[in-house]
């Protein structure tokens, strides 16, 4: 009998990677997916199976974190042998504009799992990864981050995921349920949400290199960050539930770059060097020099970024990087992908998508550019 998993958040980023990985590993798939009026599987179309399909592996039920029944039910359901939570309200500032919201997905909707799972006494049977965050060290109190770092939370999204992550402590120390939290640094990938920072970059880079869009407006450029590949990080959510007993583990890579840097190294892959002048709100980086012809809509002299106050938060957190130690030792993980690589490959997507757009449109398909922002 193969093991069965169920996945909040599987049309995310990490579901997507994580539905692959389990996929491949013989697990049976079953993932919670909002209705919606458009289509929202794009992530997961290409391991889609519908259910005429003989042996089917991979199964997607409606449903919602703020809905305790529809959760109850579908874990009497499906009986699995690992939950992982990683559904969420996951944009930090919109987490600002969405407090209440908010917290009912990210932390009441974790505590409705873990009731659901004890309500049906499942509390031996199911293993449970939380998806918790780096943001919880938010204001830090040492550099790097471990484990042992203090809290301080600066955002209300970071606030609701302090109280998962601690939920879920208390679960496994009140019932021995084994029921972990994932501190997971930022992890990016072609499947990152256009409006996180790096996508919004990669993605703008790669619109401005073929005439799409003119200017990238950005936030607080000088925000560090420890930047690691979507896919290295779900390997390790699994591997957390494989131990004999359930702990926390941090996951970084132990590096960091500023979201400037970002900019220039995405610039970079397009063929287009930056350089930054002016300072504060005012700073703008302009073309200094263009390499081979994947950006033939620029030209030196332009000035493709500039900030704009509306990208800034009430509450910044200006550096991350976490120490991965005890995630190497104990699990013997370690990040496979550097932040080069990842930015180089999520500009050969961009780009990629961004030349079919322009070839469209110079034979007068033009098809919209979608203006949300965050
Ligand atoms: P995404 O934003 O890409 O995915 C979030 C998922 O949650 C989507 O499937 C979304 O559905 C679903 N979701 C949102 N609201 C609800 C709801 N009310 N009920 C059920 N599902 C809901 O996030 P990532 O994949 O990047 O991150 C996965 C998890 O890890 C999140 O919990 C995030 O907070 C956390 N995290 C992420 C980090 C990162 O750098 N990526 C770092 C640390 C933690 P839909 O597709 O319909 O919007
Ligand atoms: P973050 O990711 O808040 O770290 O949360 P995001 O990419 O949104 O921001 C990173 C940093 O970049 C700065 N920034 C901008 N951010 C956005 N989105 N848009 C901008 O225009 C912009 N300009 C500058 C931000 O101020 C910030 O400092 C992510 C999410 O995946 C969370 O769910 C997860 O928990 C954490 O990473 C770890």
């Amino acid at each position: 009998m193969s093991k069965k998993a169920l996945i909040t958040g599987i049309t995310g980023q990490d579901g997507s990677y994580l539905a692959e990985l389990l996929l491949e590993k013989g697990y049976e798939v079953h993932g919670i997916k909002r209705r919606a009026s458009s289509l929202n599987t794009e992530r997961v179309d290409h391991i889609y199976q519908d259910n005429h399909e003989k042996d089917q592996k991979f199964f997607l039920h409606y449903g919602d974190l703020t809905d305790s029944s529809n959760l109850t039910r579908i874990l009497k359901d499906v009986q699995p042998d690992e939950v992982y939570n990683l559904g969420a309200q996951s944009h930090v500032a919109v987490s600002f504009e969405c407090p209440e919201y908010t917290a009912d997905v990210d932390a009441m909707g974790t505590l409705r799992l873990l009731e659901a799972i004890r309500f049906l006494g499942l509390e031996k049977k199911t293993k449970f990864y939380q998806a918790s965050t780096s943001e919880l060290f938010g204001e830090v109190q040492e550099i790097p981050q471990k484990e042992t770092t203090p809290f301080h939370p600066r955002s209300p999204y970071a606030v609701a995921k302090m109280y998962a992550y601690w939920i879920v402590v208390n679960y496994r120390e009140s019932y021995g349920m084994y029921a972990c939290n994932g501190i997971l640094f930022n992890h990016e990938s072609p499947r990152r949400g256009e409006t996180f920072v790096t996508r919004k970059i990669t993605r703008a880079i790669a619109n401005i290199s073929q005439g799409l869009e003119s200017c990238l407006y950005l936030g607080n450029m000088d925000a560090l960050r420890d930047w690691g590949h979507a896919k290295d990080y779900v390997r390790m959510q699994w591997m957390m539930l494989q131990q004999d007993v359930a702990d926390d583990f941090v996951i970084a890579t132990g590096k960091q770059i500023s979201v400037r840097e970002f900019v220039t190294l995405s610039a970079k892959e397009a063929g287009i060097e930056l350089e930054f002048s002016g300072e504060g709100v005012d700073e703008v980086a302009t073309v200094t020099k263009i390499k081979g012809d994947n950006a033939p809509a620029v030209n030196v002299g332009d000035i493709i970024v500039k900030v704009d106050t509306r990208y800034f938060r009430p509450a910044e957190v200006e550096t991350l990087l976490g120490d991965p130690s005890k995630a190497k030792d104990k699990l013997g993980w370690t990040p496979e992908i550097t932040v080069e690589e990842m930015c180089a490959e999520m500009v050969a997507n961009d780009l990629n998508k961004a030349k079919q757009h322009a070839i469209l449109k110079t034979h007068g398909f033009d098809l919209a550019v979608s203006v949300e922002n965050a």
